[in-house]
């Protein structure tokens, strides 16, 4: 049975409904807490970014990523910051796609991260602070405890942090400790700030639902792979929240609840910025992607 339709949700929009706070209101401590532990299904910043900002970033990736056409088809969840100018270079991988799909070693991983570091800095150079240190800026305004990069629990190495993502993505749940062997992750929040958005549609849709279990790999030939494209029924009867999306626009949201993009006109006309921020025990935010 294909699962990979966008459908209407089938429950109820109930009582669970995001914040939306201005771009120069800080962010709360309680608010910020709701969101991770899903008290909410998200917070909406609006115009976190300027018009300027997102054109200046369209047109660096273009640059960049002269092979972005390759990333289009599949599972339409590859990432749009490629790894320099060369025509086979890889992309920036999330940890979703490495656990999955097994794109790379952690070594290689290692060999490569600084070069993604330089090249999402380089996005905004001469415009806005680095993506990442927005988001991190942002957070750490509202948060009690450190705010700090991911370590792989294992190697120890630094994780890479900050993925772009053309499209939108099919029914998932992300789960850090699902991905990453060992991550210690209480909650968990997916923020993005968004580059661009044709709509209408392409809002970001939360379903008060969880689901358990790191999924098949790839190899397992089973579907589906990972959490991702999971079929509605697992929805069903759901309460859920639909968050509007702009160009420059901020959401962070508990992601470790399902949650889909609503149909829009051109996936290929809506890009994200994304990144994963987990919660461990003792209250630190860790970054990654
Ligand atoms: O709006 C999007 O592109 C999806 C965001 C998402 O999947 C996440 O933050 O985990
Ligand atoms: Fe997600």
């Amino acid at each position: 049975m294909a699962v990979n339709t966008l459908q209407p949700a089938r429950g109820d929009p109930g009582s669970w409904r995001h914040e939306t706070i201005d771009a120069d209101t800080p962010l709360s401590q309680e608010m910020l807490r709701r969101a991770l532990v899903g008290e909410i299904p998200g917070i909406r910043i609006p115009g976190v970014i300027g018009p300027e900002v997102c054109e200046t970033v369209l047109g660096n990736l273009l640059a960049f990523s002269k092979q972005r056409a390759a990333y289009a088809g599949g599972l339409n969840i590859g990432s749009a910051l490629a790894d320099g100018f060369d025509e086979n270079a890889k992309a920036v991988k999330s940890h979703w796609e490495l656990r999955y799909m097994n794109a790379m070693t952690w070594e290689e991983y290692g060999a490569r991260k600084p070069g993604w570091e330089s090249m999402r800095e380089s996005l905004t150079k001469g415009v806005a602070p680095d993506l990442l240190s927005i988001v991190q800026h942002r957070l750490q305004a509202a948060w009690p405890g450190k705010v700090t990069r991911a370590r792989h629990p294992v190697t120890g190495q630094e994780l890479y942090a900050g993925i772009l993502r053309p499209g939108a993505p099919k029914l998932h749940a992300d789960w850090a400790a699902d991905d990453i062997r060992g991550m210690p992750a209480v909650h968990q929040i997916g923020i993005s700030i968004y580059i661009r958005n044709q709509g209408p549609g392409g809002d970001l849709r939360v379903f008060r639902t969880l689901v358990a279990g790191p999924g098949n790999t790839a190899n397992s030939g089973l579907v589906p792979i990972g959490n991702y494209d999971l079929p509605y029924s697992i929805v069903d009867g759901a309460e859920y929240d639909v968050i509007p999306v702009r160009g420059g626009d901020m959401i962070i949201a508990p992601n470790r609840y399902l949650h889909d993009v609503t149909p829009c006109p051109d996936e290929s006309m809506r890009m994200a910025f994304g990144v994963h921020a987990v919660m461990l025990l003792d209250g630190t935010l860790v970054l990654f992607s």
